[in-house]
């Protein structure tokens, strides 16, 4: 067998997946949990990381975490290294971290600051907007440089966010709108006086759909989560058919407060199928921020925020972000998967930049609700994992009140899914 053919029937083996893709999708009970070759299949993953990480736009990091030309930080989107960097005029670019040489891995370290981005192998050296400024003195006479600038992936910013893109053709579907009004509900926040406090990285054996699923229902809060109930109400919207009406007099009370302090608070949506959702929520009664006891994590507020008891604003982003901006402080969360069962989840505190570690914030204080929470979320989806790993596992049916965020997350996906692949 030659590799034609080898070839070949790789293809069509990934084709053959597709079309069970596609048909265990158009079959699902929406209402359930998926089939076990979701969850599982290392083909079924990668088409996950074809059709929806390679297209889609994902949430990489904050514009603070970057705050002068040539601060750099590198993701990656399964086998596709990306770097971001900051320009000369400011400008935040992401470009494939892989040489026009040979191919190598340009910046290996996760981050860093560099003047130019000088390639390790045979020293390439491009220049913060991608351009090949140097090659050396031994490529041939009509090697042109301008031709083997390094390749750019799309990127966009918003609130401070960074969102990249690696589909030669970026989605729309209402993102431009959503970017809009993140960059309104940020406001307070300004996000560019702000820096990197703590950051976590958490190795999971659990597909990155679990991961989501997790996080999108607190139906296994009470059971799981004694350090953030201390200040996490158990449901994040408003609409929640199961909200008491001592949380609507509460909400009501707070959401008084926030008009009158100019904090945008209204439930948003966005995406033909919610992609993006954006809303603020009161915590319990008496807690200002999610630390242990729910008082104070840093003592500068930040932007033009008054109150410490601003609640927290939720921001989702399918298929990898999920984020809770306070007054003190703010998480971001990242997800990005390895394989078909392993996923990397990334949390980042972030601080006025003017607080001063120890003396302003206590680093251990500032993390402990979420490594808490994060450690307690990875046995779940790890044992979830486990568990539909078996021959005895079958979908089972979703809660619609505890769980409509999962229906809603897997919506998405389906839909987004079958529209990618009818695409490509
Ligand atoms: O991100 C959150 O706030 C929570 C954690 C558990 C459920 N989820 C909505
Ligand atoms: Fe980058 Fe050779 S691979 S310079
Ligand atoms: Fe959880």
């Amino acid at each position: 067998m030659n590799q034609h053919d080898l070839l070949n029937i790789r293809h069509a083996s990934l084709a053959d997946a597709k079309t069970a893709m596609s048909d265990l999708l158009k079959s699902r009970p929406s209402h359930y949990s998926l089939e076990a070759p979701l969850y599982n299949d290392p083909h079924m993953f990668r088409i996950d990381m074809e059709e929806i990480f390679q297209k889609e736009w994902l949430f990489v990091g904050m514009t603070s975490e970057i705050p002068k030309k040539g601060d750099y930080f590198t993701v990656e989107i399964g086998q596709n290294p990306v770097l971001i960097v900051r320009d000369a005029e400011g400008k935040v670019n992401a470009f494939h971290n892989t040489c026009r040489h040979r191919g190598s891995v340009i910046c290996s370290e996760h981050r860093g600051k560099v003047a130019n981005l000088v390639c390790p192998y045979h020293q390439w050296t491009y220049d913060l907007k991608g351009n090949l400024l140097f090659a050396g003195t031994e490529m041939s006479k009509d090697f042109e440089l301008k031709q083997h600038g390094l390749k750019s992936a799309h990127c966009k910013t918003a609130g401070g966010f960074i969102f990249v893109c690696l589909a030669k053709v970026a989605p729309d579907d209402g993102f431009d709108d959503y970017l809009a009004t993140l960059e309104d509900y940020m406001e307070p926040y300004d996000v560019e006086n702000t820096k990197l406090a703590v950051e976590s990285t958490m190795y999971e054996k659990a597909n990155w759909k679990l991961v989501l699923e997790n996080n999108r229902e607190c139906y296994h809060c009470s059971a799981s989560h004694p350090e953030l109930l201390n200040t996490l109400l158990e449901w994040d919207d408003t609409e929640d058919p199961r909200a008491s009406q001592e949380f609507l007099d509460h909400y009501a009370e707070q959401s008084a407060q926030w008009d009158a302090e100019g904090i945008p608070h209204e439930h948003k949506s966005f995406g033909e199928v919610q992609r993006n959702r954006i809303v603020r929520m009161p915590l319990k009664k008496g807690t200002q921020v999610m630390t242990i006891d729910g008082s104070t994590a840093s003592d500068k507020l930040l932007g033009r925020i008054k109150n410490r008891s601003l609640g927290s604003m939720r921001i989702l982003h399918l298929p990898n972000s999920w984020n809770h901006m306070q007054s003190d402080h703010f998480i971001v969360f990242r997800v990005l998967p390895i394989s078909a069962q392993e996923t990397i989840v990334t949390t980042k505190w972030f601080v006025h930049k003017d607080a001063v570690e120890g003396v302003d914030y206590d680093p251990e204080n500032l993390r402990k609700v979420w490594d808490a929470t994060n450690e307690q979320d990875k046995v779940l989806g790890e044992r979830n994992q486990m568990g539909i790993n078996s021959i005895g596992y079958q979908p089972g049916p979703y809660s619609e009140t505890y769980e409509f965020g999962v229906i809603n997350f897997l919506n998405w996906y389906a839909h987004t899914m079958q529209k990618n692949l009818a695409g490509s």
